[in-house]
């Protein structure tokens, strides 16, 4: 079934769910679930929200496609925009020994993390699809650790609601809500294909978020904190995507 096909269906059921074929009832049914995403400044009328309410409703552990090897693509692009900054430079000489994942704000055991402790956690790879929203997309194998598997090591204090995730360069950031960073497929990514994931495609930490598009999968992952509410971050809409007019949650 296709994306597209899939998710009217889920609309759909959301709908039928709420006994009227409604939007405003369906966006009723979101609210009631605290189902509103952060950038979404009215309730009524807001696809956004029909679209996230129904998805966490519904598909809250949907899995992203994954494809066979065969599909893997032969030249992925990537839309790096390179950290040019000398301190990152530095690290890379060395190898990025020097790396560091610090994971703070509600957990109960704040922790710095190198690739090296990364690498003793669970490995899962996948083969998943990169999406822009600008209308390309390439199919690559990701490998790495689960961000789950951090989260759960950090301990997660009652009320955490979303990961907030900073690049090395912190004006890069996002957020996603705690169904999506505890998904099976939110992978903490050190490898692509066959190698150490390049720097190009966000080596050496990116943060793959596959169910949603690529502008989520933030690379040069630095620090994650967990927090209860996205209002005192940027503008308060959960990621700088919205205040271009993208939408704070991009299923896909
Ligand atoms: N740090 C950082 N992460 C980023 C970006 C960026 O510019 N800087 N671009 C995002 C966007 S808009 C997309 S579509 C994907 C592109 O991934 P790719 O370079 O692997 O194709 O990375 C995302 N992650
Ligand atoms: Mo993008």
């Amino acid at each position: 079934m296709s994306l597209i096909t899939r998710r009217r269906l889920i609309t759909t059921g959301l709908a039928t769910a709420a006994g009227v074929a409604g939007l405003a009832t369906a966006a009723k049914l979101s609210r009631k679930y605290g189902l509103v995403p952060p950038d979404c400044k009215g309730v009524y009328g807001a696809g956004e929200t029909l679209t996230y309410g129904a998805e966490r409703l519904f598909a809250r552990h949907a899995m992203a496609r994954e494809f066979p090897r065969s599909m893997i693509s032969e030249k992925p692009f990537a839309n790096e925009i390179a950290p040019p900054k000398e301190a990152f430079k530095k690290m890379q000489a060395r190898g990025f020994v020097d790396w560091r994942l610090t994971v703070d704000g509600m957990v109960e055991h704040p922790m710095t993390l190198s690739l090296a402790d990364l690498k003793t956690m669970p490995v899962h790879s996948q083969i998943t699809e990169v999406s822009c929203e600008e209308g390309w997309s390439y199919i690559a194998e990701w490998i790495g650790t689960p961000l789950s598997n951090v989260l759960n090591e950090a301990g997660l204090k009652p009320g955490v609601k979303y990961i907030y995730y900073h690049a090395v360069e912190p004006y890069l950031w996002e957020t996603i809500d705690i169904d999506e960073a505890m998904h099976p497929q939110t992978l903490l990514t050190m490898g692509m294909n066959n190698g150490d994931l390049p720097v190009g495609f966000g080596g050496p930490l990116r943060l793959r978020v596959p169910r949603q598009l690529g502008y989520k999968s933030l690379k040069f992952v630095t620090h994650i904190t967990a927090i209860d509410s996205v209002k005192n971050i940027g503008k308060g809409l959960g990621s700088v995507d919205p205040e271009y007019g993208y939408a704070w949650y991009a299923g896909i």
